[in-house]
């Protein structure tokens, strides 16, 4: 049987203007200079967001060796599966040459350390927070019991806090009412996440996701690594070893005195949620960088290479294509999306990247000359922001790897008349409580509203609208693009999704199976300052 829930309805309407003006950043600006909002939207504002400028001499481009992060041993190895301890403390780091930046750090290390683990064996990692505020860890991309799932309310609370500062805390900014949890699970000083990881091979990331506070979080740190592998994928031939590179990309700016420059109401993080006026719409950074570093450099073989790209910034979004020193664009040959790979490569050679996705891709660097260079470069900056990194051709090779025509065969093929339920959403901006937000059917975020219930095993089609950029990720699950604006998916939608780029006054149909585990999970828009501005839902299975 097929029912319509109409109850969140979301229908399509336009951008009225003086929404448009409300929202600041750049959609402001373009709104003050007396466009329309449909000539706004005609023109696809290529950003949804403010940018902040460092107020350090930014270094040269690649220049600074492309750092890997390491890879976290287990402690020990208990029932089948692999332990791991993870300390969440401050640290600094020499990110900009010569310039020490105070960061917040899972390991002391940003990006964190990389666990690699095997699909279907566990593993449990124990967080401990030393940090001065409470943490929430989530694994992204991972099919997770709600229990290890880090609901943004199920916090591990640091030494000696008080929960009083955190309950009048929750909301105060947008003058919510505080918001007590009664379902949530707050665990002092250490929590053990514990991860199936029963799922198809592919890289996810993990990071912070607290109440209210994600985006800063993250912003100072608080985001790594995690790749799952199996045997099948490992027989594939496909470029290994050094010639695998995870590719974690994020934006961030630097003050005077080096820190990381971040519009933080509340600049310890503790009290008061939220951001500075101009950047309501997402923070944006001057300096990119990849794995921590900027604009680095890779020396690399004259061969085929496996980027695992991750954008892990909070609000920027990427078109990427690679170019050579004498401005041939090299193929990028997708393998792989957010929940692992596709059916068949897929050949782009512009690849747009939003907050939280993944591409798994393969590049070709055999007939490009030794000694010259590979810029990857971002089509949608500008100045020092068109720049991503470089790799310079160090040595001709020999290369075993392959692509193989046939990458998995176990894609779900879900057919609409699958679906026992279609329900619509919009992701727009508006009023809450009295101030700005950004709600998903008109409603902010409150942990004890049911917005979706659904049965294990259910498959539905779920209807997705934008006013501006809305990276829209769902927990637990991954989808598929069924459409876009009415039209077929497009070129870079397929495969298994976890995150889906809603791009300004765009529509979207995905279609998912509900399958895992029972409990309560979230989705949310993941332009992290959208998150923390409310723009999350439940997600709720029985
Ligand atoms: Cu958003």
């Amino acid at each position: 049987m097929r029912e319509h829930d109409e109850g969140r309805s979301g229908r399509a309407h336009g951008l009225t203007r003086r929404r448009m003006l409300g929202i600041g950043g750049a959609l402001g600006l373009m709104a003050a200079t007396g466009l329309s909002a449909s000539a706004a939207l005609a023109r696809r504002p290529s950003i949804t967001g403010a940018e902040l400028r460092s107020a350090v001499p930014l270094p040269p481009p690649f220049q600074v060796p492309l750092p890997v992060p390491a890879v976290l041993k287990p402690v020990g190895t208990s029932g089948g599966g692999d332990r791991y301890e993870i300390t969440q403390r401050e640290a600094s780091a020499e990110i900009l040459p010569g310039v020490r930046t105070p960061l917040w750090t899972y390991e002391g290390t940003f990006p964190g350390p990389t666990i690699e683990s095997r699909r279907g064996r566990p593993i449990t990692v124990t967080h401990r927070n030393e940090l001065p505020v409470p943490t929430v860890v989530h694994l992204h991309g991972g099919r997770t019991p709600a229990t290890s799932d880090g609901y943004p309310t199920d916090l591990v609370l640091p030494e000696g806090w008080h929960d009083a500062a955190m309950h009048t805390g929750h909301g105060s900014a947008h003058g919510m009412p505080a918001m007590r949890d009664p379902r949530a699970v707050v665990t002092k000083l250490t929590r053990d996440y514990t991860f199936p990881l029963d799922q198809r091979p592919t890289l996810l990331w993990y990071h912070d996701h607290r109440m209210d506070f994600t985006a800063p979080a993250i912003w100072r740190g608080l985001a790594g690594l995690h790749i799952v592998r199996d045997d099948a994928e490992d027989d594939l031939g496909l470029p290994a070893g050094p010639r695998e590179l995870p590719l974690m990309i994020a934006d961030r700016a630097f003050t005077a005195d080096g820190s990381l420059a971040y519009p933080a109401l509340d600049p310890t993080l503790r009290v008061r949620p939220g951001v500075h006026e101009p950047y309501l719409a997402g923070v944006l950074g001057d300096v990119i960088l990849v794995n921590g570093a900027p604009w680095p450099v890779h020396e690399a073989d004259a061969a085929r290479y496996r980027l695992r790209v991750l954008n892990a910034s909070n609000a920027r979004h990427y078109e990427l294509e690679a170019v050579t020193d004498d401005g041939r664009r090299l193929d990028l040959v997708q393998i792989g999306a957010d929940q692992g790979l596709l059916a068949a490569p897929v050949t782009h050679r512009l690849l747009p990247i939003a907050p939280a996705e993944r591409y798994d891709l393969i590049i070709d660097f055999k007939g490009v000359p030794v000694g010259s260079r590979v810029r990857l470069l971002n089509r949608l900056g500008s100045g020092r922001t068109r720049e991503v990194m470089a790799f310079r051709i160090a040595r001709k090779a020999s290369d075993d790897s392959r692509i193989p025509r046939t990458l998995s065969t176990d894609l779900p093929t879900w057919r609409r008349s699958d679906a026992v339920r279609v329900r619509d959403f919009s992701f727009r901006a508006g009023q809450m409580h009295g101030g700005h937000g950004w709600l998903i059917g008109g409603q902010p975020f409150d942990p004890a509203r049911a917005d979706v219930t659904t049965h294990l095993g259910d498959v539905e089609i779920w209807r997705l609208v934008a006013d501006v950029h809305h990276p829209i990720h769902l927990h637990l699950v991954g989808f598929r693009v069924l459409s876009r604006s009415g039209g077929p998916p497009l070129p870079y939608d397929a495969g298994l999704k976890d995150t889906v780029s809603l791009r300004p006054a765009e529509s979207v149909e995905i279609i998912t199976r509900f399958d895992g585990y029972r409990g309560r999970y979230l989705f949310h828009c993941h332009n992290a300052e959208h998150e923390d501005m409310a723009m999350m839902a439940n997600l709720e299975i029985v």
